[in-house]
C-alpha cells in the first residue's frame, strides 16, 4: 500500500522515478512549472519534445528527465478552466489517470505531481485538489509513494485539509 505525501517544494528538485509536467498542447515549453522543468532538464528535453508532435488535453507523453534528478518526465496537458461545464473535471482526472498509466508502464514506483491546471489555466485550487486526491487514492496501491508537490504552504494546507491521512513531508 503506497503513501500519498504532500510536500511544499520545487518539483524539479525531487528525486523520484517520474515527475509530471503541467504542459501545453505543443509540448514545447512555457511558463510556470513547465518552464522550470525545461530549464532544469536542459535543452535536450526540448529537442526530444519536438519529436513528439504535441499532446491533446487530458493525455500524457513520457520523456527522459535528462539533467533532472527524476528519471522520467510525464508531460500532461490540463484543461483551461472555463467555468466548469466544459468537462474540466473529467479532463483533469484524465491527466492524472493517463500519467499514472504511463508511469506504471515504465515500472515507476515513485511519482510527483504539481497541481495541474491551477496556475495559468485558472482551475480553482480546491476543486482541482479534490480531483487530484481522488485519483491518487485510486492508484496509490500501485506505487511506493505518490507526492502531491505544492508550490506554496497555503496549497499544501489545502491538500492536507482535504486529506488529513496523507503524510506531510518536506
Ligand atoms: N514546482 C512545483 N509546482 C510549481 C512550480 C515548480 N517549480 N512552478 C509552478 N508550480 P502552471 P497550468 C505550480 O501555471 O495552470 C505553462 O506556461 C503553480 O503554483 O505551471 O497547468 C504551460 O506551458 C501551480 O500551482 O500550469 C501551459 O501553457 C501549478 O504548478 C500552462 O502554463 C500549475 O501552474 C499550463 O498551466
Amino acid at each position: 500500500m503506497g503513501r500519498i505525501c504532500i510536500v511544499t517544494a520545487d518539483i524539479t528538485r525531487l528525486k523520484v522515478d517520474a515527475i509530471v509536467n503541467a504542459a501545453n498542447s505543443t509540448l514545447l515549453g512555457g511558463g510556470g512549472v513547465d518552464g522550470a522543468i525545461h530549464r532544469a532538464a536542459g535543452a535536450e528535453l526540448l529537442a526530444y519534445c519536438r519529436t513528439l508532435g504535441g499532446c491533446p488535453t487530458g493525455e500524457s507523453r513520457i520523456t527522459p528527465g535528462f539533467n533532472l534528478p527524476a528519471q522520467w518526465v510525464i508531460h500532461t496537458v490540463g484543461p483551461v478552466w472555463q467555468g466548469g461545464d466544459q468537462d474540466e473535471p473529467g479532463l483533469l482526472r484524465d491527466c492524472y489517470v493517463n500519467s499514472f498509466k504511463l508511469a506504471t508502464e515504465q515500472g515507476c514506483r515513485t511519482i510527483a505531481f504539481p497541481a495541474i491546471s491551477t496556475g495559468v489555466y485558472g482551475y480553482p485550487k480546491r476543486k482541482a485538489a479534490i480531483e487530484a486526491l481522488s485519483v491518487m487514492g485510486d492508484w496509490h496501491d500501485r506505487f511506493d509513494e505518490i507526492t502531491a508537490c505544492c508550490f506554496s504552504q497555503s496549497d499544501a494546507d489545502l491538500y492536507h485539509a482535504l486529506c488529513p491521512k496523507c503524510l506531510v513531508g518536506d
